[in-house]
C-alpha cells in the first residue's frame, strides 16, 4: 500500500515539498492553519515566482496524490515545515514546531516517521523525541532533516540537492534517509540530529559572514573612493577569492535569521557571527544616510525606489531591507515604490518620468535593462550590488 505523507504547513518551503513528494508517488495530505494558503493554491497563485510549481501542483492535485486540508489525518510519515520566529530580544521561538507536534501526537502510532525541517536550535529535536516517545508510542522515528533550497529554484533544489538526515538513534536515521532517498538525486547522508540541526544553521550564517565582509568592503570603497565592482571582480580572479555581492542589507527569512539561532547556542563563542549580523544590519542604515544626503544636497522631492522584496526576482518581503529602506525614506519624501512581484506590474517608465531620484534595491531582471534617456537629468543610486552595464 502507498505510504501516506502529512505535511505540516504549507508555507515557501513545506508547499513545494508536499508537491514533489506526491509526484514521486506518495499519498500526501498537506495541512495548513491558513485558510488563505489553501484558497490561493487552488487558485493557482500561490508562490507564482517559482518555476514549475504551478504546473506540478496542479498536476498533483487533479491526480489526487496531493490533497489539501486545515487537519491533520492519521499519517505514516509526518513532515513538519512550519515557521520558526525569532523572539523580540533575536531568541529562537520554536512554538509553532511545539504545537505541530502536539497536533500530530494524537494520530502517531508505532513505526510512524516524524520528520523535522523547520530552522531549529541545537538540541530540539532531541527534546521533542524523549517528550513524544515518553508520553506516546515509543517505537516512534524522528529526524531533523533541513532544507537548503534556494527561493526562486526551489523545485530543482529540492530534487537535486544533497540532504542531511539526522536521527535521534541509528534506526530513525536509516528511516529518514530511505524516504529522502525515494526523491532526492543529490546525496543522502545520515548524521546525528543535533548536528544536522547545527549543519543548517552553519550553512546560512557562514553566508551572512560573507556577505558582511561584501557589505563592509562597499561602505569601506566608497569612503576611500574606490569602485566596489570593479575591487571584487579583480580580487575574484584569485583562485581561492570569491567575494560574494554587496547589497541593501541582508534579507529573508533564513539568512538573516539562522545567525541567532546559532549563537544562540553559545553567545560567548558567537563574536564573529553577531558582528556579521550588525555589520549587514548596519548596511541597510547607511544605504538610508547615502540615499538621504544625495536627496538634500539635491532638493529631491520625488523618489521613485525599484524593489520591495528581500530579493530579486522573488515576492517574498519578509526582513526586506527595501522595504526597511522605502518604509524610512516616506518620512521626508515622496516615495513611488515599484515592484512587479510584489506590488502588481505597473508602467515602470512612467513613474520613472515623475521622480527626481531612481533608487535601484533589487536587482529583478525587469529593472536591470532601464532605458538610458529615463536616467537622464535624474540621480539615480544603485544598491543592489549588479555591475552597471
Ligand atoms: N545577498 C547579498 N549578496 C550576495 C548574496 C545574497 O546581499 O552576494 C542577499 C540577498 O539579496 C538577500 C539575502 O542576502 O537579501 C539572502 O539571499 P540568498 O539568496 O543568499 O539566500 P536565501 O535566504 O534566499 O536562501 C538561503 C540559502 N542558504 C545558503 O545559500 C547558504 C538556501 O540554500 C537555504 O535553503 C535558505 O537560505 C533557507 O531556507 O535556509
Amino acid at each position: 500500500m502507498r505510504q501516506k505523507v502529512c505535511m505540516v504547513g504549507l508555507g515557501y518551503v513545506g508547499f513545494p515539498t508536499a508537491c514533489v513528494i506526491a509526484n514521486a508517488g506518495y499519498s500526501v495530505l498537506g495541512v495548513d492553519i491558513n485558510e488563505k494558503i489553501i484558497s490561493n493554491i487552488y487558485e493557482g497563485n500561490y508562490m507564482a515566482w517559482e518555476p514549475q510549481l504551478k504546473d506540478l501542483s496542479i498536476k498533483q492535485i487533479d491526480s489526487g496524490n496531493l490533497r489539501l486540508s486545515t487537519k491533520i489525518e492519521s499519517s505514516d510519515i509526518y513532515i513538519i515545515t512550519v515557521q520558526t520566529p525569532l523572539d523580540r530580544d533575536n531568541k529562537p521561538n520554536i512554538f509553532y514546531v511545539r504545537s505541530a507536534i502536539e497536533t500530530i501526537q494524537p494520530h502517531l502510532k508505532n513505526g510512524d516517521l516524524v520528520l523535522i525541517e523547520s530552522t531549529c536550535p541545537i538540541g530540539t529535536t532531541e527534546t521533542i523525541a524523549k517528550a513524544v516517545r515518553g508520553t506516546y508510542a515509543s517505537g516512534i522515528c524522528l529526524a531533523y532533516c533541513p532544507e537548503r533550497v534556494l527561493p526562486g529554484n526551489i523545485v530543482d533544489e529540492l530534487i537535486c540537492n544533497s540532504r542531511i538526515v539526522g536521527g535521534v538513534d541509528k534506526e530513525s536515521g536509516m528511516q529518514a534517509a530511505n524516504f529522502y532517498d525515494s526523491f532526492v538525486r543529490g546525496e543522502v547522508e545520515i548524521t546525528d540530529a543535533r548536528t544536522a540541526e547545527a549543519v543548517k544553521l552553519i550553512e546560512n550564517s557562514y553566508r551572512d559572514i560573507n556577505i558582511a565582509y561584501a557589505n563592509e568592503l562597499s561602505m569601506l570603497a566608497d569612503q576611500v573612493n574606490l569602485n566596489i565592482h570593479t575591487l571584487i571582480r579583480l580580487a575574484n580572479k584569485h583562485p581561492r577569492v570569491n567575494i560574494l555581492q554587496p547589497g541593501p542589507g541582508v534579507g529573508g527569512h533564513c539568512i538573516a535569521i539562522d545567525p541567532y539561532f546559532l549563537a544562540s547556542a553559545a553567545p560567548e563563542f558567537s563574536t564573529l557571527i553577531l558582528k556579521a549580523r550588525e555589520v549587514n544590519i548596519h548596511k541597510t542604515n547607511w544605504v538610508i544616510q547615502k540615499i538621504n544626503k544625495q536627496a538634500q544636497e539635491n532638493n529631491v522631492k520625488t523618489i521613485a525606489c525599484l524593489g520591495m522584496s528581500y530579493k530579486a526576482n522573488v515576492s517574498d518581503t519578509r526582513e526586506s531591507s527595501a522595504i526597511k529602506i522605502i518604509d524610512s525614506l516616506k518620512k521626508d519624501f515622496n516615495i513611488m515604490a515599484i515592484d512587479p512581484y510584489v506590488n502588481g506590474i505597473v508602467p515602470i517608465n512612467d513613474i520613472l518620468i515623475e521622480a527626481d531620484m531612481i533608487v535601484r534595491l533589487v536587482a529583478h531582471d525587469i529593472f536591470l535593462d532601464i532605458p538610458n534617456h529615463l536616467l537622464e537629468k535624474k540621480i539615480f543610486l544603485d544598491f543592489t550590488g549588479v555591475l552597471p552595464k
